[in-house]
């Protein structure tokens, strides 16, 4: 009889680590990888995002033909486009946004495409409801500098080990204005994850690294943001990763998954223990 309870003891422990570990795998890696310093951390903003850029560097190529592909003009905002799934930005649950060829992404009912970028935010100037990748006068118009973008189901997503969906959005290329003469702005891209964190990194910073855009985010009413860089030269560098955290990320993303074997030991070594404990009372 204590053989049995020693068995399925074990089973509810095996199943327990099981589901440790699955959860664990949702987790991104927090090393950094590319040797760009860290500057720690930011925020927390009224709403509760922090941004961290000791995250880990992972550029996810999409520049393959088969990923979807807009071409914009100067001072341009794209269609809407889908993002595949429900995105909590600052409470409001997106499913489409709209891309600036200016560097920013609009995700509510904005039109403005404003190239003149503000900074901190929030800031009341142009529209709210904004994610600025690298929000600057940009000019992919003279190149056809293309943005890809791509939605990537859960169980694909190809940053980290990410759990989840995620939507990456990349800006490829682009000069600054005029594009003819404004020297390069870089490729850089913007990852929406399902759990409402948003990352942002460098492939390229151009050749401003930052001197005059706005990397940070702004709430739908402009009453709230946060800033990660804003017109400081060479504060953006190849290979830096800012990954902006939702407040309510930990509840949307970490929620137990077993995997099978682990849901099947949890209920033998659950059922054996209810057994042994009526043979006992019984008896
Ligand atoms: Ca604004
Ligand atoms: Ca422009
Ligand atoms: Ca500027």
């Amino acid at each position: 009889m204590r053989k049995t309870w020693l068995i399925c003891i074990l089973f509810v422990a095996f199943a327990t680590l099981g589901m440790a570990q699955n959860d664990a795998d949702k987790e991104f890696d927090p090393a950094p990888t590319d040797g760009v310093t860290s500057r720690a951390t930011g925020g927390p903003d009224i709403y509760g995002y922090t941004w961290d850029d000791g995250v880990a560097f992972d550029w996810v190529d999409i520049s393959t033909p088969s990923r979807a592909v807009t071409f914009l003009g100067d001072d341009e905002l794209s269609a809407d486009l889908p993002i595949g799934f429900s995105f909590d930005f600052y409470g409001q649950m997106k499913t489409t946004l709209k891309v600036s060829s200016n560097g920013f992404l609009q995700l509510g009912i904005g039109t403005s495409t404003d190239l003149s970028n503000d900074c901190p935010l929030p800031n009341t100037n142009s529209d709210g409801d904004i994610i600025g990748v690298h929000w600057d006068d940009l000019d992919p118009g003279d190149s056809n500098a293309p943005v890809y973008y791509e939605t990537f189901a859960a169980g694909t997503a190809p940053y980290g080990g990410y759990a989840g969906a995620c939507m990456v959005i990349t800006f490829e290329n682009f000069d600054h204005w005029p594009g003819s003469t404004g020297g390069t702005a870089g490729t850089f891209q913007a990852i929406l994850f399902d759990n409402g964190n948003i990352l942002i990194q460098f492939l390229d910073p151009g050749v401003e690294a930052g001197s005059s855009a706005t990397t940070g985010i702004e709430n739908a009413d402009e009453t709230d943001g946060l800033t990660y860089a804003c017109d400081t030269a060479d504060y953006i560098s190849a290979q830096l990763a800012v990954m902006f955290y939702n407040p309510n990320a930990a509840s949307a993303s970490e929620v137990p998954a077993m995997s099978t074997w682990g849901l099947i030991a949890f209920v033998i070594g659950l059922l054996g223990i209810a057994i042994f404990l009526r043979r006992r009372t019984a008896a």
